[in-house]
């Protein structure tokens, strides 16, 4: 076993690339672009486009490193047999879930609109997990990949922050994962959600995880122990 520090708040955490997964969440185009299902909820997208460069760069490191990734989308079946009710219910029936829109009908598995950005698509042998919810483990294989693999530290970022990154980071962490959530790697559409959202997480001694940034994880990764 190899470790590296992370420097991280509220303290420095020690973790064993090898037994450490990245994971992606939601950055989809609709909810990075405009038409789809983020703005139709009212948002300004640009504000999410601000943790592809960083996400980017992670990527780039923890692939050298031969990280496991693992990417999540958001995301109903054609029939929305998968979607309750209420989620789709929410917002005006022209723009609801599977409503068509410019890029495909909104938030359906296998429309344009769905698919991950194209500066963040994964590689060939890069799990994507389709997921119904916000959080990455309800209703998804999630859990017992990272069982098969050995992993008891995860990297989490993506969009949004206060949203989906929060709920998967809960679930995670009361699944007994140890979360690192890079800051400048996660968005939200309410930049005082993004802080807070970052706050929570490492309040208390860290009550649901460790909070860095893409340099001190990029820096750790670089500087083995
Ligand atoms: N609306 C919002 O902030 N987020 C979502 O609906 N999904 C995710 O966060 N991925």
């Amino acid at each position: 076993m190899s470790t590296v520090t992370v420097e991280a708040e509220p303290e420095a955490i020690a973790i064993d690339p090898a037994c450490t997964a990245v994971i992606v969440i939601d950055m989809q185009r609709d909810f990075l672009e405009p038409g789809g299902f983020g703005e139709t909820l009212g948002n300004d997208v640009s504000l999410l486009q601000r943790a592809v460069g960083p996400i980017r760069a992670l990527l780039e490191a923890t692939r050298r490193r031969k990280m496991l990734i693992i990417h999540t989308r958001e995301g109903h079946l054609p029939d929305l047999s998968d979607a309750p009710k209420a989620k789709i219910e929410r917002g005006a029936p022209s723009i609801r879930i599977g409503a068509p829109g410019p890029m495909g009908r909104i938030l359906i598995r296998g429309e344009a609109g769905h698919d991950i950005v194209e500066a963040l698509k994964p590689l060939p042998g890069e799990p994507v997990i389709d997921k119904p919810g916000k959080g990455a483990f309800y209703a998804t294989g999630l859990g017992s990949l990272l069982q098969q693999r050995g992993i008891e530290n995860l990297i989490v970022c993506g969009v949004t922050t206060e949203v989906c990154v929060h709920t998967t980071v809960r679930e995670a962490n009361d699944r007994g994962y140890k979360c690192i959530v890079p800051g400048d790697c996660c968005a939200s559409y309410f930049p005082e959600f993004h802080e807070m959202g970052l706050k929570m997480i490492k309040a208390q001694g860290g009550i649901f995880g460790w909070v860095s940034d893409s340099t001190r994880v990029l820096v750790a990764l670089g500087r083995d122990r």
